[in-house]
């Protein structure tokens, strides 16, 4: 059994990864889901002082059929809208009982998750005011599989532009159905929460990064949020074996930056770092969306669109992929700071 683990030094390689396993066999996700994976990594990441709170979605359903489950440490499932608000209560109540002697006062790792439905859609208002509340510890951790996918597949806001869902079908008359861009959820939450000390962006294909973004989120305190991007075989509709390969494909052509916010600091990490140092080449979108059933209704135009936004992403916003704002030419001078007093200073 697991040793009790209070302090979460950063990982340095996958020799350095915990031995246990408190996310075990015993559960019915799809061979090759991903998100599975995060809730793997998560737990390891973490070790056994961690409570989970759960959304409704895959990673409820599939990991609590009746009398089984994969969860070695202590485990409530949660609301689907409701991750933000279980997270902040659960961190207020172990507060409580820690102030008024009912516990033995010690660090206990709090986590909530949430699907892409349940969190960057239904609970994104749950999950901003958890941001603000600095007080509390807890970790709400988006793993965004880019569908309702435990309902059978339906659009979310985070389904990329043009795929195919059983809301939006490709058909004769109207070939895409789905013509909205992925809200940039992390991106979002880090430009307007500046008191959550930590917001980053993994995936489960680069463990050893998403480890220590679980860690940091955890050693730093305070809400915080990392949101994950996991293929899913059954929604993306391709061959379960390549969901690493996936993961690897949506970094590397710059569709999911990975990246980290600390106390208002962006750094980009993996090989979004090396893209942008210009120490490795983006591929071509193409690469990842010829690879997806859900995808094969593009025509070359929708190819074209689709790296071209991506292209945007990366040449015109503050930080790539990241923040989305840019800065009008004419208006360049607002940067420059005028040092002389205030009643110095020209007026308009
Ligand atoms: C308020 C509410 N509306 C609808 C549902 C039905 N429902 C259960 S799981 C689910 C899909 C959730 O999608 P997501 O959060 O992305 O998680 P995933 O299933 O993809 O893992 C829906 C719509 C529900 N449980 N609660
Ligand atoms: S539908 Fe997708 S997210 Fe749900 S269990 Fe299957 S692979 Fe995992
Ligand atoms: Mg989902």
């Amino acid at each position: 059994m697991a040793v009790e683990t209070t302090a979460l030094p950063p990982i340095k390689g996958v020799k350095d990864v915990p031995y246990d396993e408190l996310f075990v066999s015993g559960h019915r996700t799809c061979q090759g889901c991903e998100s599975a994976l995060v809730m793997r990594h998560m737990v390891k990441a973490s070790g056994p002082r961690t409570i989970v709170l759960g959304s409704t979605g895959c990673m409820y359903v599939a990991n609590t059929t009746y009398y089984t489950t994969p969860w070695v440490v202590p485990w409530m499932h949660t609301q689907l809208g409701a991750s933000g608000s279980a997270a902040l209560g659960t961190a207020a109540g172990l507060k409580v009982l820690m102030r008024k002697g009912k516990l033995k006062n010690e660090k206990i790792n709090v986590i909530a998750f949430c699907g892409d439905g349940g969190g960057a859609d239904m609970g994104i208002g749950a999950i901003s005011a958890t941001l603000t509340h600095k007080d509390y510890n807890c970790l709400v951790l988006l793993y965004d599989n880019e569908s309702y996918a435990n309902t059978d597949i339906q659009l979310s806001s985070q389904t990329p532009y043009g795929a195919v869902t059983t809301f939006s079908p490709s058909g004769t008359k109207k070939r895409l159905m789905h013509t909205r861009w992925k809200k940039n959820v992390p991106g979002m939450l880090a430009a307007g929460h500046p008191e959550s000390r930590y917001i980053a962006a993994g995936c489960a294909a680069y463990a050893v990064d998403l480890m220590n973004k679980i860690r940091k989120a955890l050693e730093l305190g305070g809400p915080t949020f990392v949101h994950t991007l996991d293929p899913c075989p059954k929604g993306w509709d391709y061959h379960p074996q390549y969901s690493q390969e996936l993961g690897h494909l949506a970094v590397e052509c710059g569709i999911w930056p990975l990246y980290e916010v600390i106390d208002g600091v962006c750094n980009l990490t993996g090989p979004t770092r090396q893209i942008a140092e210009g120490r490795k080449k983006r591929k071509p979108v193409y690469e990842y969306l010829k690879r997806q059933g859900r995808f094969a209704h593009f025509a070359d135009e929708d190819v074209e669109h689709f790296q071209h936004e991506v292209d945007k992403m990366w040449t015109e916003w503050l930080i790539p992929g990241v923040i989305p704002f840019t800065i009008a030419a004419k208006d360049q001078t607002i940067l420059k700071i005028d040092k002389k007093p205030l009643h110095e200073q020209k007026t308009a």
